[in-house]
Parts: C-alpha cells; structure tokens; sequence
C-alpha cells in the first residue's frame, strides 16, 4: 500500500472517529479514587501520594486522580477499529515486576446495563482467552489489595462520568477473571513504540466471535495493573461509522502512530 494512502485513510479516519488527527478514539481522562492497602475503599482515603494534586469530588467527597504512582501504570488512550483495540500504555506485558503487580484483564459490558459480561485474559498464562464473567467470575483491586497490610496504593473505584459516556457510576474495578473455561481466544500482542510515553501499543484483536457477544453498543474498562492505578475505560457504539472506517483501516492505527512517533 501506498504511504501517501496510508497517510490519508489514516489522517481522515482519526478525524472522522476522533474529532482531530492525532486524538485517541478514548482519551484517557477517566479519573480513579486511590487508597492505600490499610484504608480501603470505604474506610477513609489515605494521604495523596500522587505526583498530581487531588481533585475533589463534590458528590462522594474524597480525591479523584489521573493515574496514581509510578508512570509505568499510566494509560494515554484506546482507539478501536472493526477488528482491534489498540491500547496505549506504559505497562509492560509483565506487568510491574518491582511491586509484582500482574497485568488487568480486560472486560466487557455487552448490554450496557452495568454488569460485566465478558473478559479476555492479558497475562501471559491463557492471554487472549475469552470468558463469559457474568456473576461476578472476576475479582475488583478491592478483591485483590484491599483490606491487607502494607503501604502500596491501589485504585479501588472510578468514576466514569469522567469519560466517554459509560453508563457505570463510580464503581469497583475489575482486574483479574475468575471464570475457568473459556469460550474462545484471541490475539493479544504488546509492540513496543519507538519514543517511548506511551512505551507500548496493545493490540487486542476483536474476532467475528467476539463481535458476536457485542451486538450492540457496549463499554469496556481495563485497569492497567492489577491495583488499577489508572484505567483506560470507554463506552462503544456500533456499528454504523465506526464499522465502515475500520474496515478501511484495518490494522493501520497502532502502525500509524509508529509511523507518526518515528517523525522528527
Ligand atoms: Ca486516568
Ligand atoms: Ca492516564
Ligand atoms: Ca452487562
Ligand atoms: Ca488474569
């Protein structure tokens, strides 16, 4: 394919899906409540160890952040095509080996009504497995970090009125599946991007079975690590336009921004 057709499709359909070339189809603006181990969520909030001032939430009280710790939990923006969801992030595939924090699955409202129905596997053990998780058959950062001794920050909730018209209101994270058998799979694959600030480009192939269980508009959430510090979270309509240019782009987005970063 020609570069300067590259350029073009991809120039014309970031503006179309995003308002501007260069913007993410999710900017990652979602804001989280963090708590350290010892104060979990509904306990009271600990002390702000962000590099960030707290932000106010005039509803629940307490702090709201943009990312929370250090810049490997931190998530810049999703775009999603017919076929892939690129997610832009400095977590890498191992997650944060000096604080052993695994890597977040991945998960799906089908219906839009609140509860989780689907996730795919990020770590490396079954990555990219696809399970109904409907009944709770995961775990929140809660779940996993809340109530226990030590001094690490975890995320505990969001709020989504923060971003991209999730129909969720602050509420528990989810980060880990606890569903054993898997419907299907797919690929998952971390590219490394050449400036680094996002470090890394996910790319989550969407397939015909998984569409299959988003039929309508749907939302997604990903925490980044497990203590979900930071979240790349988004509500997706479809089909309609977003079908049409994801078909012309294929697998072009994450490429595409290589291609920009690589620009002097
Ligand atoms: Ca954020
Ligand atoms: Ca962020
Ligand atoms: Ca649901
Ligand atoms: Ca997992």
């Amino acid at each position: 394919m020609k570069k300067t057709f590259i350029v073009l499709v991809t120039v014309l359909a970031l503006g179309l899906m995003a308002g501007g070339a260069g913007a993410y189809d999710y900017p990652n603006n979602t804001l989280i409540q963090g708590y350290y181990k010892d104060a979990p969520y509904g306990t009271a909030l600990g002390a702000p160890s962000t590099p960030q001032p707290p932000i106010a939430d005039s509803v629940n009280g307490g702090y709201w952040y943009d990312r929370i710790g250090a810049s490997i939990y931190e998530v810049y923006g999703v775009d999603v095509s017919a076929t892939t969801m690129s997610i832009y992030t400095n977590m890498p595939a191992g997650g944060d080996t000096t604080y052993s924090v695994p890597v977040a699955d991945l998960f799906f409202d089908s219906d839009l009504d609140g509860t989780w129905d689907y996730a795919i596997e990020m770590n490396a053990t079954n990555q990219g497995n696809i399970y109904d998780v409907s009944g709770t058959a995961y775990q929140t950062s809660q779940d996993i970090y809340g109530g226990t001794s030590g001094t690490l920050v975890y995320g505990g909730r969001w709020d989504s009125d923060q971003q991209n018209g999730s129909p969720f209101s602050p509420a528990a994270i989810p980060v880990n599946i606890t569903a054993s058998n898997a419907l299907s799979s797919t690929n998952v694959s971390w590219n490394q991007l050449t400036t680094g600030n996002p470090d890394w480009c996910i790319d989550i192939i969407l397939t015909d079975t998984l569409k299959g269980y988003l039929t309508a508009d749907y939302a997604f959430i990903w925490g980044s690590g497990q203590c979900a510090n930071d979240t790349a979270q988004g509500k997706v309509p479809l089909p309609g336009g977003v079908l049409l240019l994801g078909a012309m782009m294929g697998r072009l987005v994450c490429y595409a921004r290589r291609r920009r970063q690589e620009l002097p």
